[in-house]
């Protein structure tokens, strides 16, 4: 099979409810980019990338469409069912970018799948479940408010809580996870994620001011250098993710014993692919991990629901999607939707998601 036209979309995504707040910034609309592959054969594969504004990472969504236009020409002729030779390939054709290139990985996984009448789970090593665990993200809040929606979403079946802080005194976020304790107690495992804004000195109060909360704490410091600064002093465990930026830090933090477990997105790592590995090396070392995205809409979310599907139960720290903020799905019939706390896989072939793709308009670029 070969590679015979690449379509790039640019479609913005509102934030149902929004603003959504995290420590570095507030989004009201989402801008996402997705990519059509079609093969020699007629199939067609989707990938989509959609960075959360453009503080969250080094990633934002017009560079994801600049490196993707970059790419596109140089991979027409190219096998889709050859992820590990595309990825190649595609590192020869522009250095780094892995979130733009993700989508591309994204769309090929796709295309294999469809190929062979496969799901992308069984082709990424096989589903162990079909009902896959999410957790919700809060946002940063006042206490009540963000206690309110813990016992929420503990009542509709969530199995976990991520408490965004950060941002503000640190006595206020402080006031929210103890606030969530007493509400939710051992009903939900809980996350606090600073997302990079925590000082090493607001990080270890946070721990030592909450040393019988079981929570583990999700990237509080920008630096890995920080984290392991103050990981010997801290009373909770540490899960890395946005400097998990590529495999060779996570074998770095993995080897270093920097970190107890990670937060991971698909596209951050590169796609599909390399959160294969990425799940490896984490199931080696009995490390717990999300399998995420920073947003996106259904194809973004059935690779992540995909990929959660795989990992190990006692591992799995759940598949976070953006669907609860998004009005509608790109597929009418099989939009990737959290249900109870969960999401029910999609049952391929591919990603089993059809996008309606009228509603992306006309693409911005095409190969
Ligand atoms: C909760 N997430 C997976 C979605 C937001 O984009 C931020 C992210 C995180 O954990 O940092
Ligand atoms: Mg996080």
């Amino acid at each position: 099979m070969k590679i015979k036209e690449i379509h790039i979309y640019s479609h913005i995504l509102p934030v149902v409810n929004g603003p959504y707040t995290i420590a570095s910034s507030k989004v009201f609309s989402l801008d996402t980019t997705l990519v059509k592959v079609v093969a020699d054969n007629g199939l067609v594969g989707w990938g989509e990338t959609c960075p959360v504004g453009p503080t969250y990472q080094p990633h934002h969504a017009t560079g994801a469409r600049a490196a993707l236009e970059a790419m596109a020409g140089g991979l027409i002729g190219a096998n889709p069912l050859q992820p590990v030779v595309l990825r190649r390939t595609m590192d020869g054709l522009l250095n780094g970018h892995q979130y733009a290139k993700a989508a591309v990985d994204i769309a090929a996984h796709d295309l294999m799948g469809k190929h062979f009448g496969v799901r992308v789970a069984d082709l990424l090593g096989g589903a162990v479940t079909e009902r896959v665990p999410s957790y919700y993200a809060s946002g940063v809040g006042e206490p009540d408010d963000i206690a309110r929606i813990a016992a929420e979403r503990a009542a509709e079946g969530y199995p976990r809580l991520q408490i965004k802080v950060g941002g503000r005194p640190v006595e206020i976020d402080i006031a929210v996870v103890r606030k969530v304790w007493e509400r939710v107690g051992g009903k939900m495992r809980l996350a606090v994620d600073g997302n990079r804004s925590l000082t090493t000195r607001d990080t270890l109060r946070l721990s030592r001011e909450c040393p019988d909360i079981p929570f583990i704490l999700e990237q509080p410091c920008n630096t890995l250098e920080e984290i392991r600064a103050i990981r010997g002093q801290l009373h909770h465990g540490v899960y890395i993710d946005e400097n998990g930026i590529d495999l060779s830090t996570v074998l770095r933090a993995v080897g270093e014993g920097l970190c107890d477990g990670f937060g991971m997105k698909v596209t951050r790592i590169g796609g599909l692919q390399p959160m294969a590995t990425f799940r490896d090396i984490c199931e080696a070392r009995a490390l717990p991990h999300t399998c995420d995205d920073a947003w996106g809409g259904d194809i973004i979310a059935a690779a992540c629901t995909h990929i959660g599907a795989t990992v190990q139960p006692r591992l799995n720290e759940g598949v976070w999607l953006a669907q609860p903020y998004i009005e509608g799905h790109y597929d009418p019939e099989n939009g990737v939707a959290i249900e109870g706390g969960h999401i029910k896989l999609p049952k391929g072939p591919g990603l089993g998601v059809v996008p309606d793709e009228s509603l992306f308009g006309a693409p911005v670029a095409s190969f």
